[in-house]
């Protein structure tokens, strides 16, 4: 055998991982496709990508050295500095030694008679080891549209999670954007600055809030160094490990005037605040989350000046919420600038692109470059890329056609042993390297109790998995968000068999999440069945 583990992927989880399992004594490769670390930090470099997410909350929280020594510039780090910081803790911690880079991995099959994986890389090498770990991602297989004509474009095109190294100008140039997640409306309020036309094609329009960022300077930031302890412990105790938490009362509890009052103090607030800390019920009772969508409306209304763009700006099948909140810097804003322009592809669907630009059924346009900021096969994509396959040979692509998504606390899926993913299907996400750490903990422990005990394989039993995910089922049941089509309730129409909605996430609460993780190492892992 090759090595103790392998793991694939190196970001956020592959990284963490490597640290963790270097401590244990065990010898690690991380297969990574890219040039150099940092995951999703390294692949989207799209102009404007930034954390959602407050930059102190975001980083990792293992090494009070790191923590001491890195100074986050802003209050939501932008991609740049964020992929220098991962960088940093590659030098730091020594982990290059261990991974290999320009190395995809294009298949995963486990044997039981050596108990190992056989990992085969797109060069057609072959590397074995006893444990697998998927550090993959759960947003990290991007999806083209599927428009007629794609290829036949003459200019410049990009997708915004395979952007360049190099930098793109946009400067005079006649510029379109597909798209507007939160990676569309990040791209489109950058691109605005300097293109010399930018055409929106929006298809659905989503809920965007303030993100108000800020500069950190360093007398601010050695404050935030001294309240380290008091964030992590602050994120480890909220519902999806942000800053932000549901506050405890309920829409109708309080006075008119009383709930104004806090949705325009939530509004003028940075970061989430208004998607994660507003009231409990805003995500399940449906009159609370159209009282709160009216008040965002009336703010796009006030922000954009030709009021029939902000109609089709605002969101008219979906409440606030329910979908990914894309966080914004002016977005709204843009489409009051003479060179900007929105198409409603909803009521002008796009036919086809041309050699020269894109057609829709009501005109022809030109353009220099197209952004397809389309999103990503989420949360299972990265799993189908790969092909995986456990105990005689069945694929988890199939498998979990098949029965429908299956973990166990998203980590194990039977029948495919001494597999691990982090943060896998049916985990908590929400501030995902919180989420992040705990996963690659929790890992890692399973690890150390089997060599402890010199035991060779691990795999959840069928019926672990079943509980498992009747839970997460059971969790989904009731919230609005179940009722959208979004890449969180697993649609993609880009994506063959992705127009089904599924329950992909696990939505409870990040503690009891890690409750019930605790309680399964504490029981020693009897869910699992070690040998
Ligand atoms: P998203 O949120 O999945 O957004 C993708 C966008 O692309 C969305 O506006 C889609 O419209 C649009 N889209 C997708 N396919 C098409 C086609 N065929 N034609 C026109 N428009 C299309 O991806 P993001 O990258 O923005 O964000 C993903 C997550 O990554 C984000 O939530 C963060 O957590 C990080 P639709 O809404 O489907 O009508």
């Amino acid at each position: 055998m090759n090595y103790d583990a392998i793991i694939v992927g190196a970001g956020i989880s592959g990284m963490y991982q490597l640290l963790k399992l270097r401590e244990l004594g065990m010898t690690v490769r991380v297969f990574e496709a890219g040039t150099g670390v940092g995951g999703t930090w390294y692949w989207n470099r799209y102009p404007g990508a930034r954390f959602d997410s407050e930059s102190y909350s975001y980083g990792y929280s293992f090494s009070k050295e790191l923590l001491d020594e890195w100074h986050w510039t802003e209050h939501f780090s932008p991609q740049p500095e964020t992929l220098r910081y991962l960088n940093h803790v590659a030098d730091k911690f020594d982990l290059r030694r261990d991974i290999q880079f320009k190395s995809k991995v294009t298949a995963a099959h486990y044997s039981e008679a050596t108990r190992s994986w056989d990992v085969t890389l797109e060069d057609g090498s072959h590397h074995t080891a006893r444990f697998l770990i998927t550090a993959v991602g759960p947003l990290s297989a991007p999806t083209m549209p599927k428009i007629p004509g794609i290829e036949s474009f003459g200019g410049e095109s990009y997708h915004t999670a395979r952007w360049p190294h190099e930098p793109v100008s946009f400067e005079g140039k006649r510029v379109a954007v597909i798209g507007t997640g939160a990676t569309g409306v990040q791209t489109i309020q950058e691109v605005a600055k300097t293109a010399g036309t930018l055409t929106v094609f929006q298809r659905t329009p989503n809920w965007c809030a303030p993100l108000l960022n800020a500069k950190i300077d360093e007398a601010e930031m050695s404050r935030i160094r001294a309240r380290y302890p008091e964030i992590f412990e602050r994120c480890e105790a909220t519902y999806a490990c942000f800053l932000h938490t549901p506050d405890p009362r309920g829409t109708f509890e309080v006075s008119p005037e009383e709930r104004e009052a806090f949705w325009e103090k939530l509004y003028a607030e940075p970061g989430f605040g208004i998607w994660q800390g507003n009231f409990r019920d805003i995500l399940t009772d449906r009159k609370a989350n159209a009282l709160l969508s009216d008040f965002v409306a009336r703010k796009i209304r006030q922000r954009v000046k030709n009021q029939a763009v902000a109609e089709k700006l605002i969101p008219k099948n979906h409440g606030f919420g329910t979908r990914r909140v894309p966080l914004e810097t002016k977005y709204y804003e843009v489409y009051n600038q003479p060179n900007v322009s929105l198409v409603d592809i909803k009521e002008t669907p796009i036919e086809r692109i041309t050699p020269t630009g894109i057609k829709t059924t009501n005109a022809e346009y030109e353009f220099d470059i197209i952004i397809y900021a389309t999103g990503f096969d989420a949360i299972t994509g990265s799993f189908d890329r790969i092909d995986i396959r456990g105990v005689d040979g069945l694929k988890l692509k199939d498998k979990w056609r098949q029965d429908g998504l299956q973990t166990f606390l998203g980590v194990q899926v039977a029948g495919f042993p001494n597999m691990f993913m982090l943060v896998g299907p049916h985990t908590a996400l929400g501030n995902i390297p919180r989420s992040i750490e705990y996963n690659v903990e929790w890992v890692t422990g399973v690890l150390h109790y089997m060599k402890d005990r010199g035991l060779t394989r691990a795999e959840c039993r069928p019926e672990s998995a079943k509980d498992w995910t009747d839970h997460v089922l059971a969790l989904a049941d009731g919230l609005l968000s179940m009722e959208i089509d979004s890449w969180m309730t697993g649609i993609n129409r880009n994506v063959e068999g992705k127009d089904v909605r599924s329950v992909a996430r696990y939505t409870g609460s990040a503690p009891a999440y890690r409750a019930r993780c605790e309680e399964v190492a504490a029981g020693g892992y009897r869910e699992l069945a070690l040998g």
